[in-house]
Formats: C-alpha cells, structure tokens, sequence
C-alpha cells in the first residue's frame, strides 16, 4: 500500500509540528520532561533493538519465552479469519511467533510511529509470510488513527506486547486500553505484555547496563531533537540516569545536566542548572492484581494468563466487554 506524496508531506509536517510543540512543552516544563515517544526514529528504533539483547535487559527474553510456549493457547482466543494487529510492533519479532501459531490470521496489521523502521520490517514480513496481507500503519497510537479498510470483513485480535502499556501514565494506559477496544470492536481479543515488579537490583541493572547502550538510547532523544529541531545540545553535557521509584512502582529515566547550561531549541533558549534532570520515560511495573484492575477499569475481562519460569514476565489475555 502506498501513501501518496502530497498525503505523506502532510502527515509528515503534522508531526514534525507536533513534535515541536511537544518538545516546547516539555522542556519549559516543571520539572523538565519529554514524552518517550519520541525515542522511535530510526536510530532510537535500531538502539532499542540493541537493548532488547543486552544481557541485564530480561523482558525480552523472558517474553519471547513465554510466546514460544504459549503463542498456540493464545491463538485459540482469536476469532476465525482474524486481522492481528500490533500497537508499536518495533522489529514484529514477536509478532512472528503469533502468525506461526495462529493459522486464523489473515492480515496482519503493525502501527508504529517509526515510519520508516516500520516500512522496512513490513517488507521482510511480505517476504517471509507470502501469503499473509501485511498492511503497515504509521501512526501515534495514543491519538485516533484508521485501520486499513480491507481488514473491515475480518474478526481483530490486538497484540501489545513488550510492556510499552508501562510507559503510559496511568490514567493514559487506561485511556489507551479504551480507545483499543473501541478500535478492536465488541468481544475483541487483546494480548497484552506487562513487566512484572520485582527485585529491585534486577530492575534498575535492565536500564543501567553495563555497555552504556540504555545511555545511548536516552541521550539519541537529544540528538534527534538537534537534527530535527536544529538544536544545539551538546551530547557530552548530560548523562543518564534510571531508577527504582517503589511507591510508584516504576522505573524512570531522566537525562542530568553535569553543568549549568543554555540550549537553543526551536528559537527558544532553555536554561537548565546544574544536576537538573529532564524526565524522559516511565516505565511502570504491575502485579497481575494491578493489571487486572486496570484492565477493567477500561472495559476489559481478563480471561488469562501466562508467566515465565522466573516469574518476570507476563502475557495477559484480555477479552473487550460485549
Ligand atoms: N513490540 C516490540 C517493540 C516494543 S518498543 C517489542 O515488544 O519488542 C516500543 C515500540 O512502540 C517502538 O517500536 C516504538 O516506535 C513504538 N511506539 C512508541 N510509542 C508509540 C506511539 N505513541 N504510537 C505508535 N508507536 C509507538
Ligand atoms: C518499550 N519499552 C517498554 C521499553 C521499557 O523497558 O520501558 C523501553 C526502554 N527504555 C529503556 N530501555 C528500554
């Protein structure tokens, strides 16, 4: 499927405003924050994949486990003649294990706002799955976007898989989970991945790791706002730092000033003193008990439920109330 150029200048342009706006916002904010969203460009897309193999970095792993074992049972949950479709479907890995178990899906649909990441993945997907509709969505998913028309006489399964449900806040998570079932339709399935809370030490070491790639990944957010907002971040000024925030039950990120300092962003100038943090990302932590809460609170039964050895991890299937 191919967007039309006047229409991809323009969707480009809205975001590329957006993202101005939101950058302004966050960064004349107190305290200084930037909506992890904006992570995803290429470069962000491909550090991400670096994380997602680092060794103190579990919730991949500990997933992908979890989907070899289990992507069968959950297939079982879809509808026949399903449309599977991923919320930030990133390298569409996991999807994989879910087309292999789930011979119902005939359209797969992955939205994620990494437009061109999402094309290449998509292109790979169209090779290996010949048979498969694969139709690519480039969009914000925490905005109102359209599902491709030809999917309209199909059933939909959602898949969410990777704990991104933990970046939202929380009253964004249950916005989210709303606007899914709206999307997703009366007795949809959803699959949902959710890190679960655990040894604090095991925490903070997945988003402080030892090679320095979580640093990278934080500290590109500033590299990008510079190549896209012509910016004047200097790189070497700030350093990452992640922790544990028990009483909230997440970790957050936050990029440290090492100095008193000026930036120039988008025609504004932006004073940060020293040891300032700009918060960068949430990423929230949920016992089964929270989850399920959360779940219901929009509109959602929990109907099961999978774990890892370890207990890490856990895959939850959600069924939208009729
Ligand atoms: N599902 C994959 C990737 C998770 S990383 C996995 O589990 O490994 C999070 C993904 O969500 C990235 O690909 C990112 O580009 C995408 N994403 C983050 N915020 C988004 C938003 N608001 N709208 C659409 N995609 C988003
Ligand atoms: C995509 N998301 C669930 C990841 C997380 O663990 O919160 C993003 C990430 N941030 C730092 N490392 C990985």
């Amino acid at each position: 499927m191919r967007i039309p150029s006047v229409v991809a200048r323009h969707l480009s342009e809205d975001r590329y405003s957006a993202f101005a706006r939101d950058v302004i916002e966050g960064l004349t904010a107190r305290p200084k924050r930037l909506p992890p969203k904006y992570f995803y460009d290429e470069a962000g897309s491909h550090l991400f994949e670096e994380i997602t193999a680092l060794p103190e970095y579990y919730p991949t792993r500990s997933e992908l486990a979890i989907l070899g074992a289990h992507a069968p049972d959950m297939a079982r949950l879809f509808p026949a003649q399903t449309a599977l479709i991923e919320f930030g479907s990133g390298s569409s890995r996991k999807a994989r294990l879910m087309l292999d178990a789930a011979p119902s899906v005939a359209a797969y649909v992955p939205v994620d706002i990494s437009s061109k990441w999402l094309a290449a993945e998509a292109e790979r997907l169209r090779r290996d799955y010949p048979h498969l509709a694969v139709l690519p969505v480039a969009a914000d998913f925490t905005h109102d976007f359209r599902l491709p028309r030809s999917i309209a006489a199909l059933g939909r399964a959602g898949f969410f898989p990777g704990s991104t449900i933990g970046n939202f806040e929380p009253h964004q998570a249950r916005a989210f989970l709303q606007n899914a079932a709206r999307i997703l339709g009366e007795g949809a399935i959803l699959i949902v991945g959710i890190d679960l809370v655990k040894d604090e030490g095991l925490l903070t070491a997945a988003y402080n790791d030892a090679a320095g790639v979580t640093a990278r990944f934080n500290l590109n957010l500033l590299a990008r706002i510079n190549r896209e907002l012509g910016a004047d971040f200097d790189l070497s000024r700030f350093s990452h730092q992640a922790f544990y925030n028990r009483e909230r039950s997440r970790i957050e990120m936050h990029l440290v000033s090492r100095v008193r300092q000026k930036v120039r962003v988008y025609g504004r100038l932006i004073e940060l003193g020293e040891c300032e943090t700009i918060h960068t990302e949430n990423s929230y932590k949920f016992t089964a008990e929270s989850f399920g809460a959360l779940a219901r609170a929009a509109g959602w039964t929990p109907v099961a439920a999978w774990s890892d050895a370890d207990g890490y991890f856990s895959v939850q299937g959600l069924r939208a109330a009729k």
